[in-house]
């Protein structure tokens, strides 16, 4: 009897499933491999149902004789503990950044003359309408809101990239690659106020007000899934920052950074050559503590942001606020630095791990940008921020076309280096 291997990493099992298994079963004993929660959040959709259920709804079809945990979207583990003589998968993976894990399957069977079978994708209305409930379920407040929760206990270190925009958000949520044979995309996104105010030309000071920031968020959340993450600036006043709580909370934002300053922030890249204002610990806590008393689900994040490493406070101030700031209430700690070696990142992470195991740490690797998400999760951090690079990349690339275009007048100079206008269209989703 020749033994048939397919992997799925679905949590509603329709008609072009239980297709693969009627194929499969026609082959030989039919295994079914469930892709991890680990595996599955790397590349592929966020889980709405857990790991056992979905190895007990794999269990429950008809025909399948035996159902393995899949720990590595790769396949290597699965093929060397089963040896199948065929491995069964729709032919979607020959394109797209899957195609990789179809060249690696291929290149493990072939070491003892295994072979992949492509079975035609089902593509009907029926199927489309479960892909796209399975979609809006995740973009769904509720699930939104706690999946940055879920991630911190599924995954070494969650990474995060700004967005500012619906495109912005589109790429966030969409990207993926593959390098040196893994797959990888972003598993949040930050919405941040230095390119929240930049995409609509003003400076970050707090200037872009409630109204406008949410407008963004809404943006945002209309075209993806993936958790948000919210940069609060201060927060504001106490007063009115327990109201942003509750409204980021209605929308199913994750989490709100603030940070411990007063008075007219400005960017903390400036560091010192702007005048800036700490919060007293005591004030900073209190916000902290009221904002959490205001908190209506368990699933929402309040970040205390620690300035004192950008204000040259020293490490001491940087770690008796974040005693003080976990004390009071708050769930995690960002700690920033403007330096372009991460030396005092590591120590604040260090120091603060040999006393608190649990509270999440929070990066933002701008300067420091040596140092690898890897890295900084050996040293405790287990939230590492992009905060600007797509500002950042976007910015010079639209002011050289304006210029090129101002040059030439005519566009076709620079034409080689713009997107086709049908990748664009393609990017953006039509019901
Ligand atoms: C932001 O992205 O707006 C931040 C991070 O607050 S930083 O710009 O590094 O201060
Ligand atoms: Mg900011």
């Amino acid at each position: 009897m020749k033994t048939v291997y397919t992997c799925f990493c679905t949590d509603i099992v329709h008609e072009g499933h239980l297709n693969i298994i009627r194929e499969a079963r026609e082959r030989g004993k039919v295994i079914v491999g469930a892709l991890s929660d680990k595996a599955l959040i790397r590349y592929n959709k966020f889980p709405t149902i857990s790991q056992d259920e979905r190895v007990r709804l794999y269990r429950s079809i008809e025909g399948v004789e035996e159902v393995v945990i899949q720990d590595d979207a790769m396949y290597d583990d699965v093929i060397t503990l089963i040896h199948p003589d065929y491995v069964l998968h729709g032919d979607n993976w020959k394109e797209g950044p899957e195609a990789a894990i179809r060249e690696h399957v291929a290149e493990l069977l072939a070491q003892y003359g295994g072979e992949i079978v492509d079975i035609p994708y089902t593509r009907n209305e029926k199927v489309k309408k479960i892909d796209l409930q399975l979609r809006e379920k995740l973009a769904m407040p509720e699930y939104r809101r706690k999946r940055l929760r879920q991630l911190l206990k599924m995954t070494p270190v969650v990474k995060v990239m700004e967005a500012h925009s619906g495109l912005t958000g589109l790429i966030v949520e969409k990207t993926i690659v593959e390098h040196e044979g893994r797959l990888d995309q972003f598993d949040a996104m930050w919405v941040s106020s230095l390119c929240d105010s930049t995409a609509k030309g003003k400076p970050d000071i707090e200037l872009v007000d409630m109204t406008s920031r949410f407008r963004t968020i809404d943006d945002i959340m209309e075209v993806t899934t993936k958790p948000i993450i919210f940069d609060g600036d201060t927060g504001g006043l106490t007063e009115h920052f327990v109201y942003t709580v509750r409204s980021l909370e209605r929308m199913g934002v994750s989490a709100v950074i603030i940070e411990d300053k007063k008075g007219l922030k400005k960017n903390s890249l400036f560091g010192t050559e702007v005048a800036q204002t700490q919060a007293t610990i005591e004030e900073f806590s209190a916000k902290i503590a009221a904002a959490k008393k205001a908190q209506l689900t368990d699933d929402f994040m309040i970040i205390a942001r620690i300035e004192s490493l950008i204000l040259e406070k020293g490490m001491e101030d940087a770690l008796e606020r974040a005693r003080a700031f976990v004390e009071a209430g708050a769930d995690g700690i960002m700690i920033h630095s403007r330096k372009k070696d991460p030396a005092e990142i590591l120590a604040f992470c260090d120091s603060f791990r040999s006393e608190n195991k649990t509270t999440p740490i929070v990066v933002v690797p701008s300067s420091f940008n040596v140092i690898t998400e890897e890295e900084l999760a050996q040293h405790g951090v287990n939230i590492v921020i992009y905060a600007n690079q797509l500002t950042r990349s976007a910015f010079p690339a639209m002011q050289q076309t304006a210029e090129d275009i101002l040059r030439y007048h005519r566009a076709k100079e620079v034409d080689d280096r713009l997107m086709p206008i049908k990748k664009i269209i393609t990017l953006i989703d039509e019901l």
